[in-house]
């Protein structure tokens, strides 16, 4: 499991949900950032967090950071105060999406990398047409017609200003490359997220981004609803002293040098209108759907409980 940890390191492969059974901290080879973390206890001096500032319904326990209760309309945010100037990076965040939904529940939430922290908005409760870097945990499927996949749904976005998410196309329009589905809610045991970003590259795509954007988590609920919760937020510098100082790193745009094309939002044809070609369309949309998945996730594991180690051992 280490060795596939390293692998990733080095072919810079990024978002990787993980759940299967691992024993051991990841990454205690790297320095956890602390002015770009959020571990236990939560709490400094009085109410306020270290290096956080939180929006909306976020409420702060010994034990989570819950940005939305299970309960409908809320919008709830944390932001990093420090702009953050790593070059190369790792994100671990070990979050819990629950409810009492069987079949509906929703919205999800983004981990964000943008240039605007702290501005409540309608993409999973942070800003639209925002600068920088979104990593969607989209919890449900607001559309059924062609692009549509399973939810829950992992897929990243990034944009510099001019892009809209859309919501009834579950941002199908303008993710990088495909994402791919997760099966992260009300799961028994610890769920993770890791988000590399190394050389330039996350997931399969080439990515340029700024330095000095802001780190944050948002989340949403509408008619429907989950609780969602940060247990920790762990920031490792990946950086080597061979990564590039030479360029401006600082007022560069956010650009993606892949990505499907951003599509014009269309009613969705009937199924019966279907042509042939437009079938091969969405069967070789389905290859890339699943090539996509294959880089960007898939690596699944549990993390046991500190409690369950320490009776193992
Ligand atoms: C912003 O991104 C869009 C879509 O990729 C692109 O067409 C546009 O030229 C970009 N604008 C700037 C200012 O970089
Ligand atoms: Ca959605």
């Amino acid at each position: 499991m280490m060795m596939l940890n390293m692998g990733l390191l080095r072919s810079a492969l990024v978002i990787s949900f993980f759940s299967t059974i691992y024993t051991r901290e990841w990454n205690t080879h790297e320095y956890m950032i602390r002015e770009h973390s959020l571990v236990k206890p939560y709490q400094g001096l009085g109410t306020s967090i270290p290096y956080w500032d939180f929006l909306g319904s976020t409420m702060v326990t010994n034990n989570y950071i819950r940005l939305t209760a299970d309960a409908q309309s809320l919008r709830g945010a944390i932001w990093n105060k420090a702009p953050c100037y790593l070059r190369n990076w790792e994100m671990q965040i070990h979050f819990k999406v629950h409810g009492r939904g069987k079949d509906l529940f929703g919205d999800g939430f983004v981990f964000w990398y943008v240039k605007e922290p702290m501005q409540e908005g309608d993409v999973f409760g942070s800003k639209d047409f925002f600068t920088g870097l979104a990593v969607v945990m989209d919890t449900y499927s607001n559309h059924n017609g062609p692009h549509n996949h399973g939810h829950p749904y992992i897929s990243a976005m990034v944009n510099n200003g001019t892009l809209h998410y859309d919501h009834d196309r579950d941002g199908t329009h303008t993710q990088l490359s495909s994402g791919c589905v997760s099966k992260f809610r009300n799961l028994d045991h610890d769920t993770y997220i890791s988000i590399q970003y190394v050389h330039d590259t996350l997931t399969v795509a080439g990515v340029k981004l700024p330095l000095g954007y802001f780190l944050g988590v948002s989340a949403a609920t509408g008619d429907l609803t989950d609780g969602h919760d940060i247990i920790s937020l762990k920031m490792y510098d990946l950086s080597t002293p061979d990564d590039d100082i030479l360029e401006d790193r600082i007022n560069i745009m956010p650009s993606a040098s892949f990505f499907e094309p951003p599509r014009d939002h269309v009613e969705d044809p009937k199924p019966s209108s279907l042509t042939t070609w437009k079938k091969v369309v969405l069967l070789v949309f389905g290859v890339i759907t699943i090539c996509g998945c294959v880089f960007i996730g898939g690596l699944f594991y549990t993390k046991q409980k500190e409690q369950q180690r320490k009776r193992f051992y």
